[in-house]
């Protein structure tokens, strides 16, 4: 049986099991007492939609954003079982994340960041299982190596852009992840005046160049845009391709209590920039140069950027899988406004301009828009299906709408367990959503789970949406600060289990035992040690107080799972060394006498006795 066929059976045998124990179940359970003789409940048709036997492995990973947890979270799909926790911006001692060497340095002076959103690099506008980047508001954004599962990159703070909030969308054949501001402030970055905030005080949206081979991001370009706080991007695609889409809030310029001041208009905008001319405009050296980075004012290069006007306070903004429509809302709408692309470029070329901010025209709403959809209150993200559907996210109403581009008839409602924020669909960002899977990011989970004290779990919601209604599935917790996720296909990923041994270039690695040992110059100390079961080679070494020491691990195993780790007692040195992995951790030893160190990772019978001593004197 293929895994696809085994997955099946085993799902039609849970079904007769939980349909069995539906039937008689207490009939204090409404689920049991809606099911009548020989129907299936809708718990146990739930159950058996989310159900992956013990052996089987879910269709789908999730990647959730861990918010200001600085982290993300790897779930299955169906099965919405937490996989794995990717550090990113935070140490994570589980996996010496933050205590090596390269992580510490890769992390810098920071050690929390606050992660958004999770953008997964395509080809051809679809997932391709390379990289997954997330941006972080310290101004920073990250590239996670999915053939390994860890953070590789961490591009800033990048100069001149503050709260980096509107990021890490990238572009359909990854060319570019990007950035902009939440908050504005003066650039380059001064003290002036509060009371100047209109004038003086600018915000930042920012293009990030991925290399298409290794994935490194470099900081391309900025543009100078007007004091709005820049919340949201999407990037077009086919029809759209070439130009990327902002949402902006507080266009009123305010200061102060912004839940007032910033919400006296009855308009804000999106952005719509187009980053192929603002390639081009680069490349012949328009721009200025502030802080280090190309910086272009769109005062003085018309072209590059106009303004969509849009309901107050808006917050996603996301273009449908061909690229035609723009779906943007204000939050406190009732309606969620399809923008037409065909319709902004004639706007564009009509000069169809009811005015401008800081040298951007506005384009005239009327113009631009195909329709208001009555999605309900509070619309806040929108996701695709197949056929044209589309799912929109209501805060206010704590529930997802279910409604049909191009027709724009809302069909289905599914409540919400409560105050959901982002919503994610199995590929959904992509030129071909799959439509069967749809899961809510819930801000607040009230009653959900089992009371744990006043830091209440969140939630996710998985539902299933291949039918007219969508049905609820599951609830998961969900590690706080749950915003977006992307899910992609579980076979678009091909995770190495070891790395391996040719490919260790490491300049103190060290694979032959005689080869371990300590060598001295002055008064910096190198130890190179091996880690195999089970020991730790070699297993004492002896330095004198004041020395800067490093100590070099090679986990020499070829062996699936087998880690170990590199715990130092009251040194605050914790490694993890994966499979043909090594890692460095440099110190001063600051105390005299004696500190055992020890394998921190159960890799065997004897893993107890993976232990040793350094001795400073
Ligand atoms: Cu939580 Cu995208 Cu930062 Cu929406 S954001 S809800
Ligand atoms: Cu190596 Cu435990």
């Amino acid at each position: 049986m293929n895994r696809q066929n085994r997955q099946a059976w085993s799902r039609a045998s849970a079904l007769v099991v939980l349909a069995l124990i539906a039937s008689q179940c207490t009939p204090s359970q409404p689920a049991a007492r809606r099911a009548g003789s020989g129907v299936q409940s809708d718990a146990a048709v739930a159950a058996q939609k989310t159900y992956v036997a013990p052996g089987d492995l879910d269709e789908y990973y999730m990647f959730s954003s861990g918010g200001h947890s600085g982290q993300i979270y790897v779930y299955g799909l169906p099965s919405m079982r937490h996989l794995s926790t990717i550090p990113v911006y935070t140490p994570y001692p589980a996996t010496g994340y933050g205590f090596d060497d390269d992580s510490k340095k890769m992390l810098g002076d920071l050690t929390w960041g606050d992660a958004h959103h999770p953008a997964l690099s395509e080809t051809k506008g679809d997932y391709d299982g390379r990289w997954l980047f997330i941006n972080e508001m310290n101004g920073r954004i990250a590239r996670i190596d999915l053939r390994d599962f860890k953070t590789k990159q961490i591009l800033g703070p990048v100069p001149n852009l503050h709260g980096n909030h509107a990021s890490s969308f990238v572009t359909p054949n990854t060319e570019y992840a990007m950035m902009a501001t939440r908050f504005s402030r003066p650039v380059p970055n001064r003290v002036v005046g509060i009371d100047k905030y209109a004038t003086e005080y600018k915000g930042i949206i920012a293009g990030v160049k991925i290399d298409p081979q290794s994935g490194h991001m470099s900081l391309a370009w900025q543009i100078l845009m007007p004091p709005f706080d820049y919340d949201l991007g999407d990037a077009g695609k086919l029809a759209s391709d070439g130009w990327m889409f902002f949402t902006s809030y507080n266009t009123e310029r305010a200061t102060g209590k912004l839940e007032v001041t910033a919400s006296q208009r009855d308009q804000d905008y999106i952005a719509a920039v187009d980053w192929r001319a603002v390639e081009k405009a680069i490349a012949e050296g328009k721009g200025d140069v502030i802080d280090g980075v190309k910086v272009i004012d769109p005062k003085k290069v018309p072209g590059l950027v106009y303004l969509m006007p849009c309901g107050k306070s808006p917050h996603g903004v996301d273009v449908s899988p061909d690229g035609k429509w723009i779906i943007g809302s204000g939050k406190l709408q009732g309606v969620t406004t399809a923008f037409n692309f065909e319709k902004v470029q004639t706007a564009i070329r009509n000069k169809d301009f009811t005015g401008e901010e800081d040298g951007i025209p506005v384009l005239k709403y009327e113009s631009i828009k195909d329709a208001e959809v009555a999605v309900g209150l509070g619309p806040l993200h929108t996701q695709f299906g197949t056929d044209g559907w589309a799912y929109t996210s209501l805060f206010i109403d704590s529930a997802i709408a279910k409604w049909k581009l191009g027709t724009w008839e809302v069909v289905d409602k599914a409540p919400m367990s409560y105050s959901i924020g982002h919503l994610a669909a199995a590929e959904g960002d992509t030129v071909s959503p799959d439509g069967n899977y749809l899961v809510g990011l819930n801000k607040l989970s009230h009653g959900r789970h089992l009371n744990v004290g006043p830091s209440q779990p969140e939630s996710s919601q998985l539902l299933d949406i291949t039918e007219e209604k969508m049905k609820l599935l599951y609830d998961a917790f969900t590690e706080p600060e749950p915003h977006y996720a992307q899910i992609i296909k579980a076979d678009k990923i091909h995770p190495i289990e070891v790395y391996p041994r040719e490919e260790n270039k490491h300049p103190m690695a060290v694979w032959d035992l005689k080869d371990t040992g300590v060598t001295r110059n002055g008064k910096k100390v190198l130890v190179k040690m091996i880690a195999v079961r089970s020991t730790l080679t070699p297993t004492s070494f002896e330095i004198t107080a004041g020395d800067e020491v490093t100590v070099a691990v090679t986990n020499i195993e070829q062996t699936t799972d087998e880690l170990h780790g590199f715990g130092l007692l009251d040194y605050n040195i914790n490694l993890v060394i994966d499979p043909g992995e090594t890692k460095t951790v440099t110190f001063i030893a600051k105390k005299s006498g004696v500190f055992a160190y020890y394998c921190t990772n159960f890799c065997s019978a004897l893993h107890q006795e993976m232990q040793g001593y350094m001795i400073v004197k």
